[in-house]
């Protein structure tokens, strides 16, 4: 914010300079009767001066800007936790590592949401089956560094988080990256700003039709409530291995990925219309 900041104050100064220059310069030579205008055709000193001030001025607060873009986009600090974020059409799915703290491998043919694969997620790769899926809610805990590594299944998104002024593009076979440490608790927040507050993870890039309803929420909590969530979840790997023993058709890839299928379906409200979208 303050880097917003001190840019909007810089550039507010130049523009009333500037403008009240303009106004009284054509107020003060406009035409008068017997005043002829003066031939002024170039002056080094001039073009230095409005080429050199401009540029170092420019080059400062870009400098800013890259500091903090490469901080953000940098190695996260030791302790964080990882999440991994995937958008898709239109959605956003989170994946925690679960007690490894590893993410496990995953492929795009894999992909299956029928066979409760939604990532495509390996299971001969270990480090999987303990790995947690969930969507359209993301659960950090407070104060605590969060990396997000960050995807998309079709077309490309954009990860916003308005309340922590942060944004990044989810491009399909490019995973990016970014962390923060979220200051304040969900709850917190609602006792300052009120009881409908929430936290917003919102898409950023125009992805399509249902491109307005891709709206996930972020539950900012105490490492305690973290916990008590996680312990809750089941992983991907028991929910997928579960489902595998119900259904008799076991030919993998052989119902094909599901962006083909997805894109004639668009949704209306991305919460209560999951399997619409799938
Ligand atoms: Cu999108």
């Amino acid at each position: 914010d303050r880097m917003l900041y001190i840019t909007l104050a810089i550039t507010l100064i130049v523009f009333v300079l500037t403008q009240i220059a303009l106004f009284w310069f054509s107020y003060k030579y406009q035409e008068k009767e017997g005043q002829k205008a003066y031939y002024f055709p170039h002056n080094n000193k001039l073009e230095l001066i409005w080429t050199v001030i401009p540029a170092i001025t420019l080059t400062v607060l870009v400098g800013f800007g890259l500091y903090y873009w490469y901080e953000i986009t940098g190695e996260a600090p030791e302790d964080a936790q990882v999440v991994e974020v995937t958008g898709k059409q239109f959605g956003w799915e989170f994946r925690y590592p679960g007690a490894d703290g590893k993410l496990g491998k995953k492929y795009y043919r894999e992909i299956n949401p029928a066979k409760n694969n939604p990532l495509g997620q390996i299971w001969q790769d270990p480090a999987n089956h303990d790995d947690i899926v969930a969507s359209q809610e993301m659960h950090l805990v407070v104060n605590k560094p969060v990396r997000l590594v960050i995807y998309s299944k079709d077309v490309i998104h954009d990860v916003g988080l308005a309340h922590f002024r942060l944004k990044m593009d989810a491009v399909p076979g490019m995973p990016t990256t970014m962390w923060f440490t979220p200051k304040f608790t969900t709850r917190e927040m609602k006792q300052k700003y009120g009881d409908d507050f929430t936290y917003e993870i919102s898409c950023d890039q125009m992805c399509g039709a249902g491109h307005f309803s891709m709206r996930g929420t972020i539950i900012v909590e105490s490492q305690a409530e973290f916990n008590v969530y996680m312990a809750k979840q089941k992983s991907q790997y028991s929910l997928a291995m579960a489902g595998e023993q119900t259904s008799p058709a076991n030919v993998p890839g052989a119902s094909g990925d599901s962006t083909q299928q997805k894109q004639t379906t668009p949704s209306t409200d991305s919460t209560g219309n999951r399997t619409a979208i799938r």
